[in-house]
């Protein structure tokens, strides 16, 4: 197993709910390690930057509006297998689906309001931590 790093987000309905420390707590015991965090209020480009790989799905516009409807938590977390840990604590991308224990099984609304994102790839992570925290802001 490798030390790895991922890039997490804390999701509007989550910080609406002031869950924040409820869902740290769970990716702290999952073996993951806040290394950077911030609280940020997205612009429509930040969002639209961040999803561009969405931008023909029809969900888009609606993902678009609800990462800008509310503050988020960004973070860089770092552990073993940080990118695959992390995905397997946040659960699957509908709640429905989520298994039990998962952060979207517990505080999910919606397959949309899922109180989460996590990177889905190491190559991922790289490109999304570069797009969200300066190097000095990432203290390991
Ligand atoms: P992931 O977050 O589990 O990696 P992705 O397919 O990358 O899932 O989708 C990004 C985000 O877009 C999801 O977390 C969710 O907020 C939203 N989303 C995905 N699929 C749908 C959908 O079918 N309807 C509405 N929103 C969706």
């Amino acid at each position: 197993m490798a030390t790895e790093r991922t890039l997490s987000i804390i999701k509007p309905d989550a910080t609406e709910r002031n869950i924040t420390g409820k869902i740290i707590s769970k990716l702290e015991d999952a073996g993951l390690r806040v290394i950077a965090q911030k609280r940020v209020w997205w612009k429509k480009k930040d969002a639209k930057d961040f999803y561009e790989v969405h931008k023909d799905r029809p969900f888009f516009k609606d993902l678009v509006s609800y990462m800008t409807s509310g503050p988020i938590v960004i973070q860089v977390l770092e552990g073993e297998d940080a990118v695959a840990t992390n995905r397997k604590v946040m659960g699957a991308t509908s709640p429905v689906d989520a298994e039990e224990g998962t952060i979207r099984k517990e505080f999910g609304v919606n397959i949309e309001r899922n109180s989460v994102h996590g990177s889905d790839s190491v190559e991922n992570a790289k490109k999304e931590i570069d797009m969200c925290f300066a190097k000095k802001e990432i203290v390991g």
